[in-house]
């Protein structure tokens, strides 16, 4: 590890229940007899960046976690044992279509004062908890929480650390927007920020580079995709190459703010693959075909690998 990823990891808070979170992990790669298990790792919705250590105020970004969690979905579908580390509060799979205030919208009294679901949602409410159960039964989806950067850089190292028996077989999705800018632990101050101190002055620093080490030292052996957003499109797929050079990405899925849920752009050594929600279906989304794909790619990589 480098010095700025040292010092990030030993002045971060120590993780909340680290040990409950590896035997998890332990566990979870374990139940595999075949070892021949693909296992991905999906990180969904953005991290917080606290401005206190009894934080009251966080700097937050925009991301939703619906990519993390349909993309999870399909995964799932295509025989993979997903580990979702995801942002708390955002998107879940199996519930993408439901309301979400599900539980006062999807439910109502009966005569007898009985609880049932409204015929309007009957059908969604029976999927998503059809769907949920098959997957908690089969053992195949492990969900880890984060909320601050802090939390998900630690959880992240632990899964990649855990994973890299897997070899090839391990993927590692990142579509979690994660934060750039942090402030270090130990310069952070303990209490809420008073505003009559006047105008607020702060200084952020530089979260270290972490895909570097994840791609080149924590888990050298699996298959990286990572996420590129961009407001500006001029400039999108050029930035997205530069990051699959620069941390030896397998590809890097370019995506621009307001149309990430119509098309993305699947950046390879070699190729620019757009890939489109089919608009002639209601309900579609972008994730299924992008995740067809990828599985494809990630086929390809293990057979190489084995030769
Ligand atoms: O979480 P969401 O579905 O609202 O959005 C997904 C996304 C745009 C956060 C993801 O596709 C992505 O690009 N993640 C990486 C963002 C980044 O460049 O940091």
């Amino acid at each position: 590890m480098d010095s700025e990823t040292e010092s990030f990891f030993e002045s971060a808070p120590p993780l909340k229940e680290r040990d409950i979170i590896s035997e998890k992990l332990k566990q979870f790669i374990q139940n595999d007899d075949t070892n021949r298990r693909r296992v991905v790792c999906v990180t969904s919705g953005g991290t917080t960046v606290p401005l206190e250590q009894r934080c009251v105020r966080y700097i937050d970004n925009f991301s939703s976690g619906y990519r993390g969690a349909a993309s999870t979905e399909y995964f799932v579908k295509a025989g993979y044992a997903v580990i979702f580390l995801y942002r708390r509060g955002t998107c879940q799979p199996y519930c993408r279509s439901l309301p979400d205030n599900a539980f006062l919208e999807c439910f109502e009294f009966t005569h007898e004062s009985n609880i049932q679901v409204r015929e309007t949602y009957s059908e969604a409410v029976k999927k998503a908890i059809r769907d949920h159960h098959a997957v908690v039964e089969r053992g195949v989806l492990l969900k880890l929480p984060f909320t601050t950067i802090f939390e998900y850089l630690q959880i992240l190292q632990m899964i990649a650390v855990t994973t890299r028996s897997l070899g090839p077989h391990a993927m590692f999705y990142l579509a979690a927007a994660v934060s750039d800018f942090y402030v270090p632990w130990e310069s952070m101050v303990e209490h809420k920020i008073q505003s009559a101190s006047g105008p607020l002055d702060m200084r952020l620093v530089q979260v270290p580079k972490m895909l570097s080490v994840l791609r080149k030292k924590w888990a050298p052996m699996a298959f990286f995709i990572s996420f590129k957003l961009e407001t500006d499109i001029k400039i999108l797929l050029e930035k997205a190459d530069m990051a699959r050079k620069k941390y030896e990405m397998h590809a890097v899925v370019a995506n621009e703010l307001l149309t990430r849920k119509e098309e993305v752009v699947v950046v390879t050594d070699n190729e620019k693959i757009p890939v489109h929600r089919d608009r002639s279906q209601a309900g579609s989304d972008v994730e299924s075909p992008l995740i067809e794909l990828l599985v494809g790619r990630h086929s390809v990589y293990i057979k190489d690998s084995n030769t």
